[in-house]
């Protein structure tokens, strides 16, 4: 898929300020740091769309983006971030279980995972929740360019993901520094939103 526009619309601190639910959305969630707000931008070139940093934490509220006017990306604020206190990952909890789980037009959930850093209690517990819950999520491992320097842990995930699940959903590798990935996610969202328009 080309990317002819991307513009962001709004930020919502809850599911009702969200825009109207017209085009399909795929939500990027994952742990703080992972890269969320990075792979976005990756996606779309333009690295001034969603906003990143090397601090955790940037992304606090959901941010809806239009691509080539007919879909949504969103930038999810992440967690595990050790800094936030107990009333705000209650917060945060609200807020992604209300979006996660009501939002309609929401066709896939990318779970992002850090491929250079050994698998994460949080991360896994994050996935099997979501996995049990049945909405569909997909799993993008992030910052492949730096396994080669720091171990790749993708394997390692993996294995870990098989004690629960029984076929993995659909997995991606990453880069944002070196476009790792960028065709094989947009290839995915291009297909899926065919379903969208079916139904
Ligand atoms: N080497 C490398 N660094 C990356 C990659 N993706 C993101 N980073 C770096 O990781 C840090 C965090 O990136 P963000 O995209 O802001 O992460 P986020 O998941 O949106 O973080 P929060 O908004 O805080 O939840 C930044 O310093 C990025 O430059 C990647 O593919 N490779
Ligand atoms: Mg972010």
């Amino acid at each position: 898929m080309r990317i002819k526009t991307a513009n962001f619309v709004c930020s919502s601190a809850k599911l009702s300020q969200c825009p109207k639910v017209i085009l399909p959305e795929y939500a990027m969630i994952g742990r703080s740091n992972v890269g969320k707000s990075s792979l976005i931008n990756m996606l779309v070139n333009n690295k001034k769309l969603a906003k990143t940093s090397s601090t955790p934490g940037k992304t606090q509220l959901i941010n809806h983006f239009v691509i080539n006017k007919n879909w949504h990306l969103v930038d999810l604020p992440g967690y595990g971030f050790a800094k936030r206190s107990k009333s705000l990952r209650k917060e945060w909890n609200k807020m992604i279980n209300e979006y996660l789980f009501k939002r309609t037009n929401l066709l896939c959930t990318f779970v992002l995972i850090d491929a250079s850093i050994p698998p994460q209690k949080n991360d896994l517990e994050f996935v099997n929740f979501l996995g049990g819950s049945g909405i569909s999520i997909s799993i993008i491992f992030t910052k492949i360019d730096k396994t080669k320097k720091k171990g790749d842990y993708t394997k390692e995930f993996k294995t870990d993901m098989l004690k629960t699940w029984e076929e993995f959903p659909t997995l991606f590798y990453t880069s944002a520094k070196d476009t790792t990935g960028k065709e094989e996610i947009l290839s995915f969202i291009e297909k899926t939103n065919t379903i969208f328009k079916i139904t």
